[in-house]
């Protein structure tokens, strides 16, 4: 199977501005920011798509999670945040890596487009 561009980027075949990384996921800064916070929690895991997750993943969709949590802690966002995970093509989808985008630094509005 042919590398992610987020497995290229775990294994620094491309560059990007990795600002967290432990034995299970990597987080880097978006390459095209919405907001003053925008980094991408990657699993180390090249699951293409959330709904390709299963029963066996979800420790690590917990530890998504958590170190979200205190990634945008350590950003001084750690009570205010968004996580958004996109989920197919016509989600948004356009990474088939799964990625958590965390986002925060900026009013953020509801419903998100
Ligand atoms: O999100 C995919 C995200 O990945 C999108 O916000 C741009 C970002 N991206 C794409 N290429 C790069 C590189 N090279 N570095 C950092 N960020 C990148 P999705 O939910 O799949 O649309």
């Amino acid at each position: 199977m042919a590398k992610t561009l987020f497995e290229k980027i775990i294994d620094r075949e491309i560059p990007a501005t990795i600002v967290h990384e432990d034995e299970s996921c990597v987080a880097i800064q978006d390459i095209n920011p919405g907001a003053p916070m925008h980094l991408l929690l990657i699993p180390r895991k090249p699951i293409p798509r959330l709904c390709d997750a299963g029963p066996e993943d979800q420790a690590l969709l917990g530890h998504l999670m958590l170190a979200a949590g205190k990634i945008a802690a350590a950003h001084g966002y750690g009570e205010a945040f968004r996580l958004v995970v996109n989920n197919g093509a016509e989600a948004g989808q356009s990474v088939f890596h799964l990625h958590l985008h965390l986002i925060g630094g900026r009013p953020l509005k509801w419903p998100p487009g």
